[in-house]
C-alpha cells in the first residue's frame, strides 16, 4: 500500500484515502503565491528566530515561485519589519527574541529566495503584525491593511501560501485571505512551525482548515 507523504500517495494504485485531500495546485493568471518571510532571521540556522526545516521550505517556495511565474500568476514576498522597539520583543513585554528589524541581516530575504515580484513590508513605518495583510500599530493596537490585498485586486481568486511560520504569520495571513473571501490552499510540505509547543504547528493547520482553507 501507498504511503502518504502531505497528503499526495507515493504509490500510485494504491485507492485507500490519504488524510489531506489530494488537490493539486495549478497556477493561472487569477492565483497568486504568497511567500511569507522567508528571511534570515528564520530561515537561517544563524537567524535569531531560526525554525526547524526551513531549508525544505525554500526549496519548495523555489519550485511554487518559479511554477507561478511561468503560468503568468501574481507572487507576492512579505517581509516581517519591525521597528527597534516593539511589544513584539521579549525585551519590550512581548514573547519574542529581537527578530527582522528594519533594514538588518536578519530582516533580509534568506540569499537563495527567487525574489521574483512584490514584496510587503509588514511595518515600514513602524507597525508590525503576524499577517502580511495587516500591519498593528505598536501603540494602540489599531491594525490597518498592508498594500497586499490591494495589490491581488480583483482578478485573483485563489491565493497559496508558503513560508514561515506555520503557527503565526503563515495562519494570520491564510486566515486574513479567507476572511477576504479568497480561496486560500497552504502547502503542507512548504510551510514550518516555532512550535513553542509541539503541537501549534498542527493547530494552527487545524484551524485554517475550519476557516475554509485547504491544506495540501
Ligand atoms: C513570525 C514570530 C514572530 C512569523 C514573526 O513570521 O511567523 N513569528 N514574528
Ligand atoms: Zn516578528
Amino acid at each position: 500500500m501507498g504511503r502518504c507523504v502531505d497528503g499526495i500517495r507515493s504509490v500510485r494504485g494504491s485507492n485507500a484515502p490519504c488524510q489531506a485531500p489530494l488537490t493539486v495546485v495549478s497556477y493561472d493568471g487569477r492565483a497568486a503565491l504568497l511567500v511569507v518571510d522567508l528571511q534570515n532571521d528564520f530561515a537561517d540556522p544563524a537567524g535569531a528566530l531560526a525554525v526547524v526545516g526551513a531549508e525544505g521550505v525554500i526549496t519548495v517556495a523555489n519550485r511554487e515561485i518559479d511554477a507561478a511565474v511561468a503560468a503568468g500568476a501574481t507572487v507576492a514576498f512579505s517581509q516581517d519589519w519591525h521597528p527597534e522597539h516593539t511589544p513584539h520583543f521579549a525585551r519590550d513585554g512581548g514573547i519574542w527574541p529581537v527578530h527582522c528589524v528594519a533594514n538588518t541581516w536578519g530582516a533580509e530575504f534568506v540569499p537563495a529566495l527567487h525574489v521574483r515580484g512584490a514584496v510587503i513590508r509588514k511595518g515600514s513605518n513602524g507597525e508590525d503584525g503576524y499577517s502580511a495583510f495587516t500591519m498593528r500599530d505598536v501603540e494602540t493596537g489599531e491594525t490597518r491593511p498592508t498594500e497586499l490585498a490591494e495589490l491581488l485586486g480583483r482578478a485573483i481568486s485563489r491565493v497559496v501560501v508558503v513560508g514561515l511560520a506555520t503557527d503565526y504569520c503563515v495562519k494570520a495571513t491564510a486566515l486574513d485571505a479567507l476572511a477576504l473571501g479568497f480561496e486560500t490552499v497552504v502547502l503542507r510540505a512548504g510551510v514550518r512551525a516555532v512550535n513553542l509547543q509541539p503541537a501549534d504547528g498542527e493547530a494552527a493547520l487545524a484551524s485554517i482548515r475550519d476557516a475554509g482553507g485547504i491544506i495540501v
